[in-house]
């Protein structure tokens, strides 16, 4: 969804293959053996198969809102999202296929989730007030916490994340990314995103 996300504010159009991770095609393996979504090709070959370099990768080339503003202070944070809180996160979802307890992965989370809320009553974005890359590379990730149990979430003591989320899923750019597509296979139309 993050790379998604960068692909079209940058307006970059790229030739969409939706994947169901259960059933994943010998082309996306062929791509990249990681196995991991998402991947994208390049028309010289190349291959970038993490979402945070794809969303470098388009908004180096068009960063019509200025995304990439903050970007080592946006680095640093994205970091710590991906190696801190998505590993709780996981533990959280699938607490039945990890040796802790939910509730034990989701208070590691919370670790992260109160250095967000302490940014967001600063600022109205994380880094500042302006929406920057690590906004957008995290807000799918906080989603996914919220999902886990709604309930909890929204009684939880995070006034400004709770805030900072629901302006993202409620924004267009958003819906439009989490539109469905049907799932790829050899021979299919070629679908466009965005
Ligand atoms: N570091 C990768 C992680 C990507 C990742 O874990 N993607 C998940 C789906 S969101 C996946 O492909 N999992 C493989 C699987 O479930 O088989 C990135 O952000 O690009």
């Amino acid at each position: 969804m993050r790379a998604r996300l960068a692909i079209q504010v940058a307006d970059i159009q790229v030739e969409l293959r939706e994947v169901v991770l259960k059933n994943k095609p010998a082309e996306l393996l062929a791509a990249s053996s990681k196995g991991t979504v998402p991947v994208l090709v390049l028309p010289d070959g190349q291959v970038v198969d993490e979402s945070r370099d794809i969303m470098l990768w388009a908004l180096e080339q068009n960063d019509p809102q200025n995304w990439l503003q903050n970007s080592s202070q946006a680095n640093q944070l994205i970091g710590a999202n991906d190696v801190e809180f998505k590993p709780s996160l996981d533990g959280y979802k699938y607490a039945e296929r990890y040796p802790e307890s939910a509730e034990l992965y989701r208070q590691q989370a919370e670790v992260f989730l109160q250095r967000l809320e302490y940014g967001l009553a600063q600022n109205a974005y994380l880094l500042s007030d302006h929406i920057s890359l690590a906004d957008m590379a995290i807000f799918p990730f906080v989603r996914q916490f919220a999902h886990v149990d709604r309930a909890w979430f929204d009684q939880a003591d995070y006034p400004h994340l709770q805030n900072w989320l629901s302006g993202f899923l409620q924004a267009d750019n958003f819906l439009r990314v989490m539109e469905k597509y049907p799932p790829w296979q050899p021979g299919a139309p070629i679908q466009h995103f965005p």
